[in-house]
């Protein structure tokens, strides 16, 4: 498995943020506030925008150690050197991908319910959502909920990212359910800053990934120290 953090992934939007520079002053400033992973998603844009701005936020990324994704478009990728592609149920299936990609790019698909799970093989991570409602994407599948969310994650063998209306104040019960991580498009872009609100974000995600930590300590200690069925 590769070794990435996911913990708080910005998808980047260019109606949001102001366009190509836009989108790059709002990714300086949100991986200063804690972002690690930023995705490229322009849905309306043709491929030679997405060429310039992949360029343009791999030269930004890149020395910051922050990797770049880029969704649908395995082409822009490669030609830009992105650190891998988010791919949706109907982009290119993974395993072709993969093929054009080569094993050290990273995979992420978009999975919605626990049927598509059955075709995750190649993936590094699985983007599941949404999570709860969402402006942002027009066509997105039907919201979760936070109990559905947590029937797939504990199914998938993968990293989970949740998406989809996701802020600072409704994280936890996510990173509970075992999430490795959020990613976000309007809890970041369009704020008058980006930093600070990736910081709320940030302590909202690590809080909470202490208090799982902590949860799981103590169910590891209270099945050591209960007597096993076994035992005479
Ligand atoms: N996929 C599922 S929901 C979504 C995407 C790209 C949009 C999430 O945007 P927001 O603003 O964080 O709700």
């Amino acid at each position: 498995m590769k070794r990435v953090d996911y913990s708080l992934y910005l998808v980047l939007d260019p109606d949001l943020c102001g366009g190509l520079d836009g989108m790059v002053d709002t990714a300086r400033r949100a991986v200063a506030g804690g972002v690690t992973l930023v995705q490229l998603r322009a849905s309306a844009w043709k491929k030679r925008r997405w060429l310039d701005a992949a360029v343009a936020l791999k030269a930004l990324l890149a020395p910051l150690g922050v990797p770049l994704i880029v969704n649908d478009h395995v082409d822009v990728a490669m030609l830009a050197d992105a650190d891998g592609v988010h791919l949706g149920q109907a982009d290119l299936p993974v395993a072709k991908a993969r093929r054009l990609l080569g094993t050290d790019k990273i995979i992420g698909l978009s999975v919605s319910n626990t049927a598509q799970l059955t075709e995750v093989d190649g993936a590094d991570y699985l983007g599941v959502g949404p999570v709860y409602p969402t402006r942002t994407k027009k066509d997105a599948a039907p919201v979760l909920g936070v109990e559905a969310f947590s029937r797939i994650t504990a199914a998938a063998s993968l990293p989970v990212v949740a998406i989809g209306g996701i802020d600072a104040d409704n994280c936890a019960p996510l990173i509970a359910a075992g999430a490795h991580g959020v990613a976000v498009v309007s809890a970041i872009c369009g704020h008058d800053d980006p930093r600070a609100a990736a910081e709320r974000l940030r302590e909202g995600v690590q809080e909470a990934d202490v208090r799982r930590r902590e949860t799981d300590e103590n169910r590891s200690v209270v099945q050591c120290s209960s007597p096993s069925v076994t035992d005479p």
